[in-house]
């Protein structure tokens, strides 16, 4: 029972992240390996359908437990596949792990639409049936990584979703060559960041105003002092410049806080330049800025948006679990080739930051509220349902 309501909790978590137009839930851009990752167990087999004929790129380097390009797998063909089989026996999966090159050395042989499916089908393999294999989410990753970039589509990216019982999985790629270092799963991992409201505006007390903005770059007429003017919109929005841009608030003092809101232009004006995703950190040194060491930040997660998703560009609030911090900054995806041929990095028009205990705005609590109810009454039917069934 105890394990039951931990699940529900979990659930609930993940219902309120979940995104308009996803099934899988970007969690977490680069870090390690998941501490308990099902594709190494003992009873663990990987398969793929094809491997390019260039050493050392291998079918078993897929869950040999280290990262790399000389520990990749690389597909042979168009629409190829990788996976991992668990063995004869179901097991509950939740968060799923890949990346081209976790180093950060290659960031090539990445655009490309990856397609999760689980199957119950005891050992599966590279012969088991299209039939047998179910759709949990799919993702488009619009253009290679970037070299150097820590949000880069090259890294290893960590996704969860609705909890399924499989004896394996397998990601199906459309493009020719995909490389992938590292197939990992696990058990249900709460996503960092709970989605609590879209749209919607400034809170009471919000610390980035009294905050100092900085970043690495930006294009012109979209400065890096935009971030947290108090204003949303395009003509009040940061856009970096390059695959290493970022934007950060330096707070006035170190405090913690536990939400986080930022958009692309949240006055509904533009919606370019929001498909793809953003790497959210906080760090704890005193006077963090754009020099500040890569080192010195920790993830506090990432997001990702889908260029279906009608809501992308609006402002996102964003609840996690509380950190004393002294500063955050994001770190978006580059794309080019997007949304009309041009070269384009995410835009954030105003990031918010707010601090633990502050009070919520009546919409949040409404929310949560509802997000409660429904999550009983789906608890209530499924026990109904169940004893029923009995
Ligand atoms: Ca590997
Ligand atoms: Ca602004």
């Amino acid at each position: 029972m105890k394990t039951r309501i931990m699940t529900l909790v979990a659930l609930g978590a993940l219902l309120n992240g979940l995104p308009t137009h996803a099934t899988l839930i970007l969690n977490d851009i680069g870090g390690g390996m998941f501490t308990s990752n099902f594709a190494t167990n003992a009873g663990s087999t990987a398969f793929a359908k094809d491997v390019i004929g260039v050493p050392p790129h291998s079918i078993a380097n897929l869950n040999n437990g280290s990262y790399g390009n000389s520990s990749s797998w690389i597909g042979n063909s168009a629409n190829t596949f990788s996976g991992i089989s668990f063995g004869a026996t179901p097991i509950s999966i939740g968060s799923v792990a890949w990346g081209r090159d976790n180093t950060g050395s290659f960031t090539d042989r990445t655009k490309d639409t990856y397609e999760l499916q689980y199957t119950t089908v005891p050992n599966p393999n590279a012969s088991t049936p299209d039939s047998s294999w179910t759709t949990i989410g799919t993702v488009t990753y619009t253009t290679h990584g970037l070299p150097g970039g820590l949000a880069s589509n090259s890294r290893r990216h960590e996704w969860s979703f609705t909890p399924v019982n499989a004896t394996g999985i397998r990601l199906k790629n459309t493009a020719n060559g995909t490389a992938i270092d590292e197939l990992e799963v696990s058990g249900f991992i709460a996503p960092k960041l709970t989605l609590q409201a879209t749209g919607g505006s400034f809170l009471a007390n919000n610390l980035a105003l009294a905050g100092t903005a900085f970043g690495y770059d930006s294009i012109p007429g979209h400065a890096i002092a935009n971030i947290n003017d108090g204003i949303y919109g395009n003509a009040s929005s940061w856009i970096g410049y390059s695959g290493s841009s970022f934007v950060g608030v330096r707070l006035a003092a170190s405090t913690t806080i536990d939400r986080i809101a930022f958009g692309r232009d949240n006055t509904g004006g533009f919606s370019d330049r929001a498909a793809g995703m953003y790497l959210i950190q906080y760090t704890t040194v005193a006077s963090p800025d754009e020099f500040t060491p890569n080192s010195s930040w920790i993830n506090l997660g990432a997001v990702y948006y889908d260029p279906t998703d009608p809501n992308r560009a609006l402002r996102h609030l964003y609840s996690f679990n509380p950190v004393t911090a002294t500063g955050i900054r994001i770190i978006p995806s580059f794309t080019y080739q997007y949304e009309g041929g041009g070269s384009f990095a995410l835009a954030i028009d105003e990031i918010e930051i707010y601090a633990l205990n502050a009070v919520p705005e009546p919409s949040t609590v409404f929310l949560i509220g509802v997000g409660g109810l429904f999550i009983l009454r789906a608890y209530r039917r499924r026990q109904h349902s169940q004893s029923r069934a009995a």
